[in-house]
Parts: C-alpha cells; sequence; structure tokens
C-alpha cells in the first residue's frame, strides 16, 4: 500500500553476537564479539574499587592459609558488569549464545530452597538482593587456598598414593581443589554442609552429571529475558575454568605452549594422546575436543609478588620496574632468587630464598635491581624447568603464546624470550579467558545447530585472532639460560631437601 511505512522492514535484523565471561580473582570481565569473532563489547568490573563495601584486596580476603571471596559479592559484579554493558550500546536481543569461565577451583554452597529462588527472580530487582541469603557458607573458597593439607593427605593414603591419585584423575591432591574443600566444609562446618543444596553426603549422585564442553545446556532463564531483553532462545553453552577457556582463546595447536600471566602464573600445553599424569602438574579435560586433554602448571606467585617488588623497589611504577630490570645483565652476575609469598604449587613450599654466584644462600642483595631481576628471572626459570619435565622441549622453532596482566610488559617477556630460546607471540587482545569464553558460545551454538562434531580448530580456521611477534630470543642470553635452568633447578631440589 502506498503512503503506508513498512513497519516491519524497519525493524534491525537480530545479528549474530556472543558473549564471553570471565569472574578471575580480581574481576569479572565480558566481551562481545560478532559473527566473524571480532571484538565489540568489553567491559570490567574490579572487585577491589568497584565493590569496596566487600573489602577485598586482590579480590579475596585471607586469614592465615584460609583464602576466601565473598559469594555474593560475585553476583553484584554481574549485575554490575551487565549494566556496564548495556551502557557500551550492546543491545542483548542479539547475543545468540553465552560462555564463560571462572576462576578454578573456587566452590559455591547454595543453601537448601536457592533453586526455588532461583526459579523466581523478579526481573525488576539486582540478583544480589535476591540471592543474598541463598549461599549456606558465605565466603567462597578459592584457588589460593592452601588450609586443606590434612585433607590432601587423607585422601592421597585412602586412594593408594599420590601417583594412583594422579593416574585416577590427572592430578595428585592439591589443597585448592574442590574435593578438599568440600571435606573441610563437612568436617568443620556440618550444619552448613547439611543446609546446603548442591553438596551432601550424597555428593556424587548431585555432581556426577559431566557433560563434554561444548554442550548447550539450554535457554537462558526469563529475568535475564525480561530485565536484559535478551532473545529468549539464546543458549548457554557450558562454563569452564579460566586456563582452559584461555587454551581457546589462544587457539593453542599441538607443540605450542601458552604462558599466562595473570594473577596466578601458568603454563599450558594442548596434549594430543593418552596422558600420562605425573606428581607434578596436572591433566585437564580438553575444553574444545573431548578425545584430547590439556596440561597445566600452576604457580600462585604471580602478578601479586611482581607486584609487590614493584611497590617496595620501583615506587608502584612497572616504568621503573622495567628500568631496574633493564640495568642488570642477563644472569644477574650469578644471583638467583625464588620468591614465594604465598605456599606455593609448583613446588610446594614457602619463603624467599636468594643465592649468590657461589650458591651460598644470602639475606638480601645489595642492589634493588638485582632483587628485581631475580623476581623475573626466578619465575621464568622456574617455568621452563618445570615445563621440561612435562615433556616440553625449548629451542627456536617453538612458538610461546602469552597472555594475562603482564603480558603488556614488553621487558618481562624479552626475559621469557631468552629464558625459552623461543618467538614470543600475543593476541591483539590480552583477554585470552573472556575471548576464550565468546569463542566457545559460538562454537558450542555451530555444533548444536549442525547435530555432529565440528573440530574447534576447522570451526576457528578462518576467524582465528592476530597474534603479533613480541620477542626474539637473543643467542647469548639464551645460552646463558640453558646453564642458568640447570642450576636453577639444583638450587630449588636443595631447597626442598632443607625444608
Ligand atoms: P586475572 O588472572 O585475575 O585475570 P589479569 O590477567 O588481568 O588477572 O592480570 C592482572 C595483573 O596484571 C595485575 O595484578 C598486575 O600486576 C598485572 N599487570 C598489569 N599491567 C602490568 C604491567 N605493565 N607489567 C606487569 N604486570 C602488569
Ligand atoms: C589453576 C589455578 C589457577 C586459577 C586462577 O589450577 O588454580 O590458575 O584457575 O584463576
Amino acid at each position: 500500500m502506498s503512503g503506508v511505512p513498512d513497519i516491519l522492514s524497519e525493524v534491525a535484523p537480530r545479528r549474530n553476537y556472543f558473549l564471553g565471561l570471565d569472574f578471575s580473582t580480581q574481576q569479572l570481565k565480558a566481551v562481545v564479539v560478532d559473527e566473524k569473532l571480532k571484538v565489540l563489547h568489553e567491559a570490567a568490573v574490579n572487585f577491589d574499587r568497584n565493590l569496596p563495601e566487600y573489602r577485598t584486596s586482590g579480590g579475596v580476603k585471607k586469614n592465615g592459609s584460609t583464602i576466601t571471596a565473598p559469594t555474593v559479592m560475585w553476583v553484584k559484579a554481574l549485575d554490575l558488569l551487565m549494566d556496564q554493558l548495556k551502557i557500551t550500546g550492546l543491545d542483548f536481543q542479539d547475543i545468540s549464545a553465552i560462555s564463560g569461565a571462572g576462576q578454578q577451583h573456587g566452590s559455591v554452597y547454595w543453601r537448601k530452597g536457592a533453586e526455588k529462588v532461583l526459579s523466581t527472580l523478579d526481573p525488576t530487582k539486582f540478583m544480589f538482593l535476591q540471592l543474598a541469603n541463598c549461599f549456606s557458607v558465605q565466603d567462597s573458597p578459592v584457588w589460593m587456598d592452601s588450609s586443606t593439607q590434612s585433607y590432601c593427605e587423607t585422601m592421597e593414603k585412602k586412594l593408594g598414593g599420590p601417583q594412583k591419585l594422579a593416574d585416577l584423575t590427572g592430578s595428585r591432591a592439591y589443597e585448592r581443589f574442590t574435593g578438599h574443600q568440600i571435606a573441610k566444609v563437612l568436617t568443620e562446618k556440618a550444619e552448613l554442609y547439611f543446609n546446603t543444596e548442591m553438596c551432601a553426603p550424597d555428593l556424587k549422585e548431585k555432581l556426577d552429571k559431566p557433560v563434554v564442553a561444548h554442550t548447550c545446556l539450554g535457554p537462558i532463564s526469563s529475568y535475564f529475558v525480561e530485565r536484559y531483553s535478551f532473545d529468549p532462545s539464546c543458549q548457554v553453552v557450558a562454563f569452564t575454568g579460566d586456563n582452559p577457556a584461555s587454551l581457546a582463546g589462544m587457539c593453542l595447536e599441538a607443540g605450542d605452549i601458552a604462558i599466562s600471566l595473570g594473577t596466578s602464573d601458568t603454563v599450558f600445553l594442548w596434549l594430543s594422546g593418552k596422558p600420562t599424569p605425573s606428581l607434578e602438574g596436572h591433566v585437564f579435560c580438553n575444553p574444545v575436543d573431548p578425545d584430547a586433554y590439556m596440561a597445566l602448571l600452576c604457580f600462585k606467585n604471580g602478578s601479586l609478588t611482581r607486584e609487590r617488588i614493584r611497590n617496595v623497589y620501583a615506587n608502584r611504577s612497572w616504568d621503573q620496574f622495567d628500568a631496574l630490570l633493564a640495568c642488570t645483565p642477563p644472569g644477574n652476575h650469578g644471583y638467583v632468587g625464588m620468591f614465594f609469598d604465598e605456599k606455593e604449587i609448583t613446588p610446594k613450599i614457602q619463603g624467599t630464598f636468594r643465592f649468590n654466584a657461589s650458591d651460598q644462600r644470602i639475606n638480601a642483595f645489595e642492589e634493588p635491581a638485582t632483587e628485581v631481576r631475580a623476581l623475573v628471572e626466578g619465575q621464568l626459570l622456574a617455568k621452563r624447568v618445570h615445563a621440561e619435565r612435562l615433556g616440553f622441549s625449548t629451542g627456536e622453532s617453538c612458538r610461546v603464546f602469552v597472555t594475562g596482566g603482564a603480558s603488556n610488559n614488553k621487558s618481562i617477556l624479552q626475559v621469557l624470550s631468552d629464558v625459552f630460546n623461543a618467538h614470543v607471540y600475543t593476541q591483539d587482545t590480552a583477554n585470552s579467558t573472556c575471548l576464550g569464553s565468546a569463542y566457545r558460545a559460538a562454537h558450542g551454538l555451530a555444533v548444536k545447530e549442525s547435530d555432529v562434531f565440528i573440530p574447534f580448530n576447522e570451526f576457528m580456521a578462518d576467524r582465528r585472532p592476530n597474534f603479533s611477534l613480541l620477542c626474539r630470543p637473543r643467542l647469548e642470553a639464551a645460552q646463558l639460560y640453558d646453564s642458568m635452568a640447570a642450576r636453577y633447578a639444583t638450587l630449588e631440589s636443595s631447597v626442598l631437601t632443607q625444608l
């Protein structure tokens, strides 16, 4: 009909976007990508800065070896993040699928009755107000906790020793792993345990419903549809841990090694074939291929230790930290340091250990610059030594992909390149965990829609993110670090045997 506007043609067509979330130790982050997986929107809520009412430091609360985060703080962060995303101009109805990741091993304890509250949330109100009383344990143990040593010993004993446990699960017992944390709640706070909906004596029955990583769990809840105008068909793809999501975000291939320099430092590899778990490191399910695995080494003393040394010796400035690093030569005139502010995971040890060129333990270095270089070299030599024990070989043909907050620091990356004698690459967007979550959302939906499994790397083939070469190894420094790595391994063993 002429003269009558065609209302239907004026309605913008729904786009095909994907939302990735990352509940990390210090912040909650989000990224939205388009059909071609290019980043369109980003947002972040920092727990210390944006939610000071919870009084966290680095996103956590410490009480000796017990390290927790207020569970409801994470919910409030999600409320704030959704509003922030809206402000970026995102139209939530364009999101076709969501996935996400969280710091691994953190546990949430839903109080009896929580499921009912969750299924009847009022879309006119914030979630944190409605869920405030839904947690039987108010403070969630997080991955930094190391208060469950005795539970680890019991489990290893019951299952026939640490190697038997590693053969069964991919890892020997570590304090932060959820099984020990749940055992601690049962033993020390039985009344809370029995008031918990999802974690009770019939734990196996409640938790034993694993799905393969690319599974679409179902459509988004009506709360999000009504409050934020999501399309009701928007799919939620199974969430995973931050390190597996990061492996997906970096599109890692067999032979590559990835190093994440975040709150924790991690080293990870794609494992094809049958894995052989050992007493060091972890073997996890692969987040994008149900037939493959990934190997992971976790170093608890990562960015927070670098920040402490920066604050003490470099006036809280990364530029000054870099300047101190630059005024000492590779090899640090023979001085070596190990800085384990918190009880380390790889290896299990706490304290500061400094050595002179004759391998004698000393109390302090004379110069701040020596301390800074000892920290950086020590942290990176440890990664090389322990990665080699997983079967990884350094060398010019190897590619190291870096991510995490400290991967912005070129001076640290040059030392990494020299220590690993490898080219160092990074992605244009540093946050590979968030990005990996968005990629997994897109992949999960594509698999659901095609009804057959599409290998992730095939799906990503023409959508891969751009990587830039950041550092090349310098021959002389790389040769020096070859012998220094062997020396570091001997010093680390000597420290462990003296404990
Ligand atoms: P998370 O592991 O919680 O996701 P990020 O990967 O965002 O954390 O890393 C946060 C850390 O990055 C901060 O604790 C900070 O110390 C570190 N960082 C940020 N910028 C730099 C820099 N230029 N040099 C070294 N470290 C940095
Ligand atoms: C890995 C681990 C840490 C956390 C950090 O096992 O504990 O890397 O996932 O968020």
